[in-house]
């Protein structure tokens, strides 16, 4: 229902998910390469997915991609056996499949779509963080990108755009390797945040708050200081990434993290989030985090209406 609170600390914590990332493609590969969790290498060169510390591997021809990627994906959930064993194997013993890419190339592209098949095929939840090419890209292939971006939309549970071009102001002055590094250790944030509020019991509750097919963009908010909690919120807000205003959400997951958490922290975060939409249904959890020091961190995504309708 529009407008209530989820409160993710509430639901039952017992086991770990097991949470497992993937990178697809030459990009995808870039981001797990320092992923803290289990992760799976996939893409159409092997030199991609060797180079990146991974505990399941997979290389498939781009011939064999397209042709899964042209597969029906209401006959792939029926028969997801199309897909080839090979394949449906990265997905064994996972909960959460966090699939990640940069979009507008073959294989992280077509390799998103058809990995999201395939985990939602297997998983309980799957969520897919994706980077839009910059604008100075070609506009084929940011067309390709913005295709297969409604395409992941529409069938993972939550897919999370960021644009490569917010890099300019995220990371001013970096060169691009590093700019990137700096991005894909964000793009990892959301995984990072349900791997601490979620136990394996409680990925249900979270999947239906969430809605299906749930289009999200990621901010973040890190802060000190005596007006910490109004700082973080504004700052989380300011995402480069949302791109609707904050009324327009119909879900946010709020997780707050502090080496100190505090409850009336929660309760304002909360507060100033329900100001800026009131009509929105919450999610939010929180976790101590002693590398914080004397800071806080929120970390929020904003879901807007399933991408079916849009
Ligand atoms: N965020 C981020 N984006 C990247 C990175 N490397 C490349 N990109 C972006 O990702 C897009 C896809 O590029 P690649 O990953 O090289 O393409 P691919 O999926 O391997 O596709 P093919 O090589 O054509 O099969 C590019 O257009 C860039 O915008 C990275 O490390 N991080
Ligand atoms: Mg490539």
């Amino acid at each position: 229902m529009a407008g209530d609170l989820i409160d993710l600390d509430q639901t039952p914590k017992g086991d770990a998910p097991r949470l497992r990332t993937y990178g697809v493609g030459s990009a995808g590969c870039n981001m797990i390469a320092a992923s803290p969790f289990p992760s799976v290498a996939f893409s159409t060169s092997p030199a991609d997915a060797g180079r990146v510390p991974a505990d399941r591997r997979l290389t498939v021809t781009a011939d064999r991609l397209v042709g899964l990627y042209q597969t029906d994906p209401g006959v792939v959930a029926q028969m997801p056996s199309i897909l080839g064993d090979d394949v449906l194997a990265l997905f064994e013993d996972t909960d959460v499949a966090f699939l990640m890419t940069g979009l507008g190339g073959v294989a992280g592209s077509i390799g998103t779509c058809v990995l999201g098949m395939a985990a939602m095929a297997k998983c309980p939840l799957t969520i897919s963080a994706v980077a839009l090419p910059f604008s100075a890209e070609s506009e084929r292939r940011r067309s390709f990108a913005l295709k297969c971006s409604r395409r992941i939309m529409s069938s993972v549970d939550l897919s999370i755009v960021f644009a490569n071009d917010a890099l300019s102001g995220l990371a001013p002055h970096m060169p691009l390797s590093r700019a990137f590094d700096v991005l894909n250790g964000i793009m990892q944030r959301p995984a990072i945040e349900a791997a601490n509020v979620l136990g394996k019991a409680g990925v249900r509750t979270f999947k239906e708050a969430l809605g299906p097919n749930t289009h999200g963009r990621f901010g973040l908010g890190l802060a000190r200081g005596d007006d910490r909690v109004a700082k973080v919120v504004d700052e989380a807000l300011s995402s480069p990434w949302f791109d609707f205003a904050a009324e327009e959400a119909r879900v946010a997951v709020a997780v707050y993290s502090a080496a100190d958490p505090w409850d009336k922290e929660v309760a304002r975060i909360l507060d100033m989030l329900r100001r800026s939409m009131p009509s929105a249904r919450i999610a939010y959890g929180s976790y101590r985090d002693d590398g914080l020091k004397d800071r806080i961190r929120l970390s929020l995504v904003l879901c807007t209406r399933p991408a079916a309708s849009e």
